[in-house]
């Protein structure tokens, strides 16, 4: 042991997790030493047991292989902690656990510390988008957390101009605090990660991102972060987290038919669920889940009419199509009765959609009134 300008340092090592105290005297005046309780803290984490769980706010959707942009997804994953001799450090679990910001049990979780990257007592969950094809080229997405534009942005292999798009409404990457919070659960130096995220929709369509990376870089009070990192999410060329997993991401719409019929029947609407695949929205023949419920849909009456029929459930979608139904209007309307039938923004916000139905006697040709909105 050497002083340098009266200071020496001390490398302690303990092969677990725990609080120790030190005591430092001189043997010619003992009385004169001082004692300090220390912490020890692991040298490592690994990351294993990953797995992302789409579409994870319906049920019915369990399996899905893709997703909707602005609908939660669920990751999960293990970190083990790890001494600097690459044992596990088991005593890491309890209140040696130095994760509070992300994941604090029943109370409020603390959203940007899950954003932020390195950041004492943060996730790093970020996401990048690869193998985005436009044309000849292959483009990667980066996602930017700025503000105001929140801009996304493509960095392409070859000639193609990708013009960014924003969502200045906030950044598109965050934690979905739905369908439940996230949680963290520590036992034998191993912890048990699980979070609902979304990638949200941007102010115009964008994707599809059929290869979108997920990752994270987490990282204790103490400093203590993964061994390993493989992703780069900011294409800086150097990576700064570590993979989750890759899933697929798709800007939606639910294309609702115009329908015409007797006011004397119920009347059929067919739906399509669709995405934009870059140059066009094209049919999600993978979607045989969303579920076609009347609380998924508003009826809305023209101004000044009041035509009294409602929604009725006919089950799901199933290769991307499907169909609701109104039910017979109970008084029949005075000429033709229209409504507009609108998807419940609070209910399937990522699959914006409207269109009209007009009871009234049938005529020449097959529409009478069309109007389509494209979102
Ligand atoms: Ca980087």
């Amino acid at each position: 042991m050497t002083f340098a300008n009266g200071v020496a340092k001390f490398c302690l090592m303990a092969p677990d997790v725990g609080n120790f105290s030190v005591s430092l005297s001189d043997e010619a005046s003992p009385a004169d030493g001082t004692s300090s309780t220390l912490r020890a803290r692991p040298h490592h984490f690994t990351l294993s047991d990953t797995s992302i769980t789409q579409r994870s706010d319906l049920p019915a959707c369990a399996g899905s292989t893709f997703g909707y942009m602005g609908e939660p997804f669920r990751i999960a994953f293990k970190l083990k902690a790890w001494n600097q001799d690459n044992v596990p450090t088991k005593n890491y679990a309890g209140s040696f656990v130095q994760f509070a910001k992300p994941i604090s049990g029943d109370a409020a979780v603390n959203t940007a510390a899950w954003i932020n990257s390195a950041d004492p007592d943060s996730m790093g969950l970020w996401m990048v988008a690869p193998g985005y094809v436009v044309g000849s080229d292959t483009c990667t997405a980066k996602f930017s957390g700025n503000a105001p534009s929140h801009e996304t942005t493509f960095v392409c292999d070859g000639g193609s101009n990708v013009a960014p798009v924003n969502r200045t409404a906030g950044p598109r990457v965050v934690v979905s605090m739905t369908p439940e919070v996230p949680s963290m659960v520590w036992s034998n130096g191993e912890g048990t990660f699980s979070a609902n995220v979304m990638l949200h929709r941007a102010d115009k369509a964008d994707g599809a991102y059929e290869t979108l990376e997920i990752g994270i870089a987490p990282r204790d009070a103490d400093g203590v972060a993964l061994d390993v990192l493989d992703m780069d999410a900011d294409k800086n060329g150097a990576n700064e987290r570590a993979r989750v997993g890759t899933t697929k991401l798709r800007y939606g719409r639910l294309k609702i038919a115009n329908a015409h019929g007797s006011e004397r029947l119920p009347l059929p609407i067919n739906v399509q669920a669709q995405y934009w695949n870059g140059k066009a929205y094209i049919t999600n023949v993978n979607d045989g889940c969303t579920p076609l419920v009347p609380g998924n849909f508003i009826k809305e009456d023209r101004t000044g009419e009041s035509i009294e029929t409602s929604i009725a459930a006919t089950g799901t979608l199933s290769a991307g199509t499907g169909r609701i139904a109104l039910s017979k209007p109970t008084q029949t309307p005075a000429g033709k009765g229209v409504v507009t039938i609108k998807v419940d923004d609070t209910k399937l916000p990522y699959l914006p959609g409207a269109g009209t139905a007009t009871f009234g006697i049938y005529k020449s040709g097959p529409v009478i009134y069309r109007r389509e909105l494209h979102y």
